[in-house]
């Protein structure tokens, strides 16, 4: 399997579930601007929509969407005990945080790294991304340790990477203690100081 990544992107959501799964995986670091890999592939070519992540299979398939490629990689690995079965009212469960992280929590953070939102987009930007952690956080209240609950899953991965963009973006995370001190446990994670390292993105949230 190959991934293909941008240092800090969503795409270091896969990666770490790639970590996480002990998988056997390749990396390719897509120029965003210039839409080439690493590897001198045009991108355009594997992943027609120029976005990361995309995943490329020993098939040749791709798979893009990084809820759709995590998804996979649980399947894939079983064993790892990153998302519960297809088709159980759990796993219907995770597919419904997957999807309200990347709809709404990924989506409100877009303005804030696009070179073509209106000023509007990006003043609106913080108070979407406040309403989405303020969901988030009422989830930790119970005390759970990841975002299902007891378990630590894809949605976990996928949940740091996107939360941790407040530090980038500035947006000072005190207000939710409980989402701070979770991105504080997943980041003493192996598999995501590995993935951390690998894509040279400085640890310690905020
Ligand atoms: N819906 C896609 C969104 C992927 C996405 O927004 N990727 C960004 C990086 S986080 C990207 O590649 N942007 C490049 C561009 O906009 O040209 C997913 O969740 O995988």
């Amino acid at each position: 399997m190959k991934l293909y990544y941008s240092p800090g992107a969503c795409s270091l959501s896969p990666h770490i579930v790639l970590r996480e799964a002990g998988a056997d995986f390749e990396l390719d670091r897509v120029d965003l601007k210039n839409k080439t890999t690493q590897s001198g592939a045009d991108y355009l070519k594997i992943c027609l929509k120029g976005y990361v992540p995309a995943l490329e299979l020993e098939t040749g398939d791709v798979i893009t969407e990084g809820v759709a490629i995590t998804q996979f990689i649980a399947d894939r690995f079983p064993d790892a005990g990153l998302a519960p079965p297809f088709g159980s009212v759990e796993r219907a469960k995770l597919q419904g945080v997957l999807n309200f992280i990347s709809s709404e929590l990924h989506k409100s953070f877009s303005p804030l790294f696009s070179a073509t939102a209106t000023e509007e987009q990006i003043r609106e930007a913080p108070a979407k991304i406040a309403k989405c952690l303020d969901y988030i956080e009422a989830r930790f209240c119970d005390g759970r340790p990841y975002v299902m609950g007891d378990n630590y899953s894809i949605a976990d991965a996928y949940l740091f990477v996107v939360a941790s963009w407040s530090n980038v973006k500035g947006i000072s995370l005190e207000a939710w203690p409980k989402l701070q001190a979770f991105l504080a446990r997943v980041e003493k994670r192996p598999a995501v100081r590995e993935a951390l390292r690998f894509e040279a993105i400085p640890t310690e949230i905020k």
